[in-house]
């Protein structure tokens, strides 16, 4: 299976090592907007090419993989690529995914490719857990906390912001909801209630850091409905404590059944994630081997999560994963 990658930050780069550790995967180039002269990636036979000459490899890649902020970059990306690739992102502003599917599946089926959006673990391997409970346990109530840990798309976000030359993101859990969920108390929580956020930020020289305060704090869908702290920061501080990319989280549903409502179920999936850049990566190169074989089978359009099949995450035959894993 050839695969490419759009952007090589540290996404990008969690998805070259992921695709070199696949038995029937082959990178065959990595595409910057920068001068590829400057990019240095780790395996040293793959070309870095230029965006501008993308439409040359359009033959020569089955999956393209986009590495791009959600922010700004994925909403334009990804239906412009559509058009000449099959393709896989980690979109994941989730208020605007039904939008983004739509531009998605627009492109793909005018065009005749797959396009699966919104692959990583939240949205992905989260969502997929948040489906299974509710169809399992229809009377209940569904809870995700992240964290604590380091938020790439919060932090994607801050850093398109003006003036802000480099920033990192931590998404708290409030502990005392947690364990209430975890006891079973079924507690109504706001968005407000289960986490807070803290900002670390580097300001240009200059910048206006009162101004970059409040647009964190206004941001629509990323920080709005949060408390968040804001932090500025220098570039020494940064680099020497604000260089991890650990995260993880939760996702529970609490649910009843019975005659009289008299059992209680507690559903609990859990994350503990070294690497967010890497683990996501490696989410989205197992769904990407998934969006070759919907193409080989004849789907088109914008595809989720919610529509593969898991047999086809694997690399290994039906056979082989029902005598071993199922
Ligand atoms: C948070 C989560 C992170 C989800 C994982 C991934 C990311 O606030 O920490 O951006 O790191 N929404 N979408």
């Amino acid at each position: 299976m050839k695969i490419g990658i759009i952007g090589y930050g540290n996404l990008g780069r969690g998805v070259e090592i992921a695709v070199n550790a696949a038995p029937d995967m082959e990178l065959v180039a990595v595409f910057t907007r920068r001068d590829p002269s400057t990019v240095s990636i780790i395996s040293k036979d793959v070309p870095v090419v230029n965006i501008n000459e993308v439409a040359d490899w359009k033959d020569k890649i089955d999956v393209m993989v986009l590495c791009g902020g959600s922010a700004t970059d994925l909403p334009t990306q990804t239906p412009e690529y559509a058009k000449l690739f099959n393709v896989i992102d980690s979109f994941d502003t989730h208020a605007r995914i039904p939008e983004h599917f739509a531009n998605v599946d627009k492109a793909a089926k005018e065009s005749d490719h797959v396009g699966l959006i919104s692959c990583g673990w939240d949205p992905g391997l989260f969502s997929l857990n948040r489906v299974y409970a509710n169809a399992i346990l229809p009377d209940g109530k569904d809870y995700t906390f992240w964290g604590k840990g380091v938020s790439q798309g919060h932090s994607d976000a801050v850093r398109r912001i003006e003036g802000v030359k480099n920033a990192k993101q931590y998404t708290i859990p409030v502990e005392a909801a947690l364990e209430a969920v975890r006891n079973g108390e079924n507690p109504e929580l706001t968005t407000r209630d289960k986490h807070t956020r803290e900002v670390f930020v580097v300001a240009k020289e200059g910048a206006d850091k009162a101004r970059i305060e409040k647009e964190i704090k206004e941001m629509p869908n990323y920080f709005d409905e949060y408390n968040t702290t804001v932090h500025f920061i220098d570039e020494d501080e940064f680099n020497k404590n604000h260089s991890g990319m650990a995260h993880g989280g939760f996702v529970f549903r609490s649910g009843r059944t019975g005659v009289n409502k008299e059992n209680n179920h507690i559903i609990e999936y859990s994350l503990k994630l070294d690497s967010n850049p890497e683990f996501t990566t490696s989410v989205l190169v197992a769904y990407a081997r998934a969006v070759k074989r919907m193409y080989d089978e004849g789907q088109r359009g914008c595809k989720t999560v919610l529509d593969v099949p898991p047999a086809y995450l694997s690399e290994k035959s039906g056979e082989e994963l029902r005598a071993h894993l199922l």
